[in-house]
């Protein structure tokens, strides 16, 4: 007897194009909505262009500008109105910059339940706290996906987490986003969704379930999602889009691969350690440290709800003297709130430096720490060196603990602050669209002239894969490197997003600067990276400059989804040791031939020319993506297929 459905499986099945929804199997799902950013977005408009179709077919898609904000030359703002001017043209809304940040303003303003929600940058996920399913995925895919193509992905395996209880006073919804990721590090997630049931997720509002579904990411899952309930209905109509509720429950008897469960009432403040999200700690464990700086905001934590606690919690209080509290709102509308209801004030008054409402500090666009310092964050990133300080180290809080922090200039348990303030949220929120610039009809929209500024190049053609491959390791890595140690964001490198050649000169930059000479003397080569390799960014970048520099193949132990998607959609091969051991074998410096064939079968013998040993690897594509590998990528794959 077929068994009843889960959230997901429910999204999937609604929106299926092919395959069958079971964990490993490949399926197609057709894709509502798109959302893009500006570091990635301009990259995956130009990819859009090169598909060739004259306008977007979703239902809908946004290009946000968020993220490359600060403006000391021409390199920003010519990528911003690329974006604004593709959009017009292709059918796309636009958002401002100053509107706030790609999450938070889509899950204000369009995200609903029971949608598919594709989007160029991993914390895609967020729009998962009003029950859209939604993924994170590398440009090209959006690009493909605004086409009017499915989006072709492992059915992960589902995972029921179940809350119980209710949070106590100054624990909040990042905190179990910290308990999750201390129990499942980094990698714990990888191949599985989240969905988050059980009475507890009652006692949750929709931002405070976004920050689950947000920081979520960091474990590695492919999304994860909450019910759309009551809470979603009151949520909605308080953004005055009522009539796009629509109630979304697991069935009574709906099948999990695996369950947790989750005691809210069991949770204190927790905090993330330097340099990874799932280096997690009790804060009454590492309290008293000096803390330099404190920020508030990014995608995580930047909401109305988060920004009323630390306005409320900051009241009448002075921030000391050796400690900077910066903080970036998630969005205008949160600004406008805040404003309307007199709390803005109380950041001020504190001596808050309310910055822009984007992404900011947290991507490195400002507001680097003093070296060697210690900043607490409310972030969901503290990879070494993101903050744009190398020596110093980012813990990952909730708005409690960094509030009661700043208050107190060391790591501090927001516990000793005594009553919580009551955070009530508004039944209507002030709504104001006037920084979302709605496309034109087609008719109009064909006559807008795309602005393309000189740095804007168009993406390098690629060619097919060879069928044998040789070349020097050029590089040997440990676990769990990031696509921000494989190419770093920061304000100097963000700006060049739009150009290949100028920003694969930062590849590998904070881990080895003289990588990139090493390639191009060597025209190309192997990446050796261990378990995990590529977490974190949906940032495709990460892999179009080790193709563009000739790497045809990474060797790792395992991983991280969207960079091996990323990988397979710029013609890279992702390969892994079929014994384990070999990981130590092969060395930096080391002669490798591949003999690729037509990837037929899944092994593929890798001979050690200067060691006269031959190692056994292997790859696990699906048929689609070694075609699409063999094609040297996804868009000269498309093209075949279309022409
Ligand atoms: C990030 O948080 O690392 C980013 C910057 O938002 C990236 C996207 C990018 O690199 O442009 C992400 O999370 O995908
Ligand atoms: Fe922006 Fe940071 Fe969120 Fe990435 S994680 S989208 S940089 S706020």
């Amino acid at each position: 007897m077929d068994m009843g459905k889960n959230i997901f499986e429910k999204i999937v099945t609604s929106h299926l194009v092919e395959g069958r929804p079971e964990p490993g199997e490949e399926v197609s799902i057709r894709i509502d909505q798109t959302l893009t950013q500006d570091a990635t977005g301009t990259m995956a408009f130009l990819e859009f262009e090169a598909i060739g179709i004259p306008r977007v077919k979703t239902e809908l898609s946004v290009s946000y500008v968020d993220h490359n904000m600060l403006q000391i030359d021409y390199l920003n703002p010519d990528d911003h109105l690329y974006l604004q001017t593709a959009a017009a043209r292709y059918g796309a809304y636009f958002s401002r910059p100053g509107n706030g940040i790609c999450h938070q303003v889509h899950l204000e303003r369009f995200a609903a339940p029971g949608k598919t929600l594709l989007g160029a940058d991993s914390h895609t996920p967020t729009a998962g706290g009003v029950g859209s399913l939604a993924i994170g995925a590398g440009g090209m895919e959006i690009a493909v996906a605004m086409a009017g193509a499915p989006y072709t992905f492992k059915y992960p395996k589902i995972v029921k987490v179940e809350l119980k209880g209710r949070l106590k006073e100054w624990v909040s919804a990042k905190d179990v986003a910290l308990e999750m990721l201390s129990r499942l590090t980094v990698k714990g997630g990888v191949g599985k969704a989240f969905e988050f049931v059980g009475e507890g997720i009652k006692t949750l509002s929709v931002p405070e379930r976004a920050t689950i579904t947000n920081m979520m990411v960091e474990t590695g899952a492919t999304t994860s999602i909450f019910p759309s309930d009551e809470v979603t209905k009151a949520w909605l109509e308080a953004q005055g889009r009522g009539e796009q509720w629509k109630p979304l429950m697991p069935d009574e008897d709906a099948k999990y691969d695996e369950e947790m469960e989750i005691d809210l009432s069991d949770l204190g403040p927790l905090v993330a350690m330097p340099h990874s999200p799932d280096n997690v700690k009790k804060v009454s464990e590492v309290e008293g440290l000096e803390v330099a700086q404190v920020a508030i905001g990014s995608c995580t934590n930047s909401s109305l709800r988060d920004m009323k606690l630390v306005a409320n919690a900051l009241k009448g209080k002075k921030v000391p003297p050796g400690t900077s509290l910066l903080i970036n709102p998630g969005s205008r509308q949160v600004v406008l709130n805040l404003i309307a209801s007199g709390e803005y004030r109380y950041l001020i008054e504190a001596g808050a430096r309310v910055l822009e409402n984007a992404c900011g500090p947290c991507i490195g666009m400002g507001g680097a720490p003093p070296s060697g310092s210690f900043s607490v964050r409310t972030y969901n990133r503290n990879f070494k060196g993101r903050s744009g300080t190398e020596d110093a180290g980012v813990i990952l809080a909730s708005p409690e603990t960094a509030v009661a922090t700043a208050l107190n200039g060391k790591l501090t348990d927001p516990r000793r602050m005594g009553k919580m303030p009551e955070i009530r949220l508004p039944e209507k929120f002030i709504i104001d669209d006037s920084m979302i610039v709605p496309p034109p009809p087609p008719q109009e929209a064909e006559k807008i002239a795309i602005r393309r500024g000189p740095n804007i190049k168009p993406l390098p053609a690629f060619d097919p894969l060879p069928m044998e491959f040789e070349g020097e390791v050029l590089i040997k890595l440990s676990d769990n490197i990031t696509t921000d140690d494989i190419l770093p964001a920061g304000a100097n490198v963000l700006p060049l997003r739009s150009n290949i050649e100028r920003i694969s000169k930062f590849i590998f930059h904070r881990i080895d600067p003289s990588f990139y000479e090493r390639a191009k003397e060597r025209g190309g080569g192997f990446i050796i990276g261990g378990e995990n390799y590529g977490q974190g960014s949906s940032r495709e970048h990460a892999a179009i400059v080790p193709r563009y520099l000739g790497i045809r193949a990474v060797i790792a132990k395992s991983f991280a989804r969207i960079h091996r998607s990323n990988l397979i959609n710029f013609g890279v091969v992702p390969l892994t040791f079929a014994r384990g051991s070999d990981y130590d074998v092969i060395a930096w410096g080391d002669r490798i031939k591949v003999k690729f064939g037509r990837l037929e079968g899944r092994e593929i013998l890798a001979e050690l020319s200067n060691k006269g040993t031959v190692i056994p690897l292997r790859h696990d594509l699906s048929e689609r993506e070694r075609e699409i590998v063999l094609a040297g990528g996804l868009l000269p794959w498309i093209r075949m297929r279309f022409s």
